[in-house]
């Protein structure tokens, strides 16, 4: 594994962070082989916080008459679903900068898609987390390449050699297996939460705490309006990644991936367990880690689900629901930038 400091980023490869047990966690049940992944007494940081919110601090009065009801802001299990007006940006901030958390958020660069992280990086600067501690986890074969972008207080950035390979569905593929080995050997020990996202993107404006929870997902922004039929999901009972049609909640995109060090760290080994069960036997899922994705999350509920604000694609016009754009996919030459079609 390889280590490149940037201009004004910070290199902690093994630097030593404070930790602590599980204090206050419970015993969740999990899906049989979530069960098998979870390791007995993970090193990982604290994680219970209280909403404390700050005395005296002025914000809009809530109410339980008045607010969206264009769009669905809560799933069937009570997770709530994140939309523009269904949290208070300042309250939100309040509650959760005290708590000096640290972000880690990996991005993968590989071969000619390191040409995205500049704008990735720059935005990110601009708009995700901002005044929270975050940690830039880049990954890439190319680390010579890496931009030198300005960072702002308390933000570091890491780069960290991964082999390239011929085949884009692979690189897409083995984050799972990287992001897993990462957080088992510094990620756990660095940070409170994780969001994995892809690099060919832009932030337009605010991602915030109001992101935060256990295990968080995003929904598509392609599928948000169609029925469980149409869902990309992989429909082939050999595969581990199978979705009967009956079955699904939303479609998630593979874009995204976050909440707690710990839960995704079992996401991802679950995963990356079934995607080399899959390769045993010579299936490669339709949409790679995304369907593994999905299948997992269909049986281990998200806490929290980010609207498509937080995943859109810029070919799509925006939609009359979708009132900010925060995160998008850019538009990108497929046969220019991927190493094979
Ligand atoms: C979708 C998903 C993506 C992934 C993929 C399935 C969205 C918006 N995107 O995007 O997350 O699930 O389907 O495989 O939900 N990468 C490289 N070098 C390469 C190819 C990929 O670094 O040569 C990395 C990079 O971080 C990129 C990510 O893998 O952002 C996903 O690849 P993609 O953006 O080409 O996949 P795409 O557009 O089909």
């Amino acid at each position: 594994m390889f280590c490149f400091s940037l201009l004004e980023s910070s290199c902690f490869l093994g630097m030593s962070t404070s930790t602590s047990s599980l204090k206050g966690s419970t015993d969740i049940p999990v899906d049989e082989d979530v069960k098998s992944s979870s390791p007995s007494k993970p090193m990982v940081r604290s994680r219970v916080w209280n909403m404390v919110s700050p005395e005296k601090l002025l914000y809009k009065q809530p109410s339980v008459l008045v607010g969206r009801t264009d769009v669905v802001t809560v799933t069937p299990w009570l997770a709530s679903i994140i939309w523009e007006g269904t949290f208070d940006p300042v309250l939100v901030d309040n509650i959760y900068k005290p708590m000096n958390l640290t972000i880690a958020t990996t991005v993968f660069a590989v071969g000619k898609y390191v040409s995205f992280l500049r704008d990735f990086l720059e935005t990110a600067e601009m708009h995700f987390m901002v005044g929270f501690n975050v940690r830039y986890y880049v990954f890439t074969d190319r680390p010579q390449d890496v931009p030198s972008v300005n960072l702002t207080q308390g933000r570091h950035l890491s780069v960290i050699q991964v082999p390239g390979s011929n085949r884009w569905q692979e690189i897409s593929a083995r984050r799972m297996e990287i992001i897993q080995t990462t957080i088992e050997s510094q990620i756990r020990r660095e940070a409170d939460y994780i969001f994995c996202l892809d690099v060919d993107s832009k932030f337009h404006a605010r991602w915030g705490a109001e992101s935060l929870g256990r295990l968080v997902a995003v929904i598509h922004p392609g599928y948000y309006d169609q029925t469980r039929a149409n869902f990309p999901y992989e429909r082939r009972p050999a595969s581990m990644a199978y979705i009967p049609m009956d079955e699904g909640d939303y479609y998630y995109g593979g874009a995204m991936i976050g909440g707690f060090v710990e839960d995704v760290y079992t996401l991802t080994t679950v995963c990356r367990n079934r995607f080399a069960v899959d390769a045993g036997n010579s299936i490669e899922a339709a949409w790679q880690e995304e369907s593994h994705l999905n299948r997992y999350l269909l049986y281990n509920k998200p806490s929290k689900v980010l609207s498509p604000e937080y995943l859109w694609q810029d070919f799509k016009a925006k939609t009359k629901e979708v009132k900010v754009i925060r995160f998008s996919g850019v538009i990108k030459n497929y046969a220019e930038v991927r190493p094979n079609v």
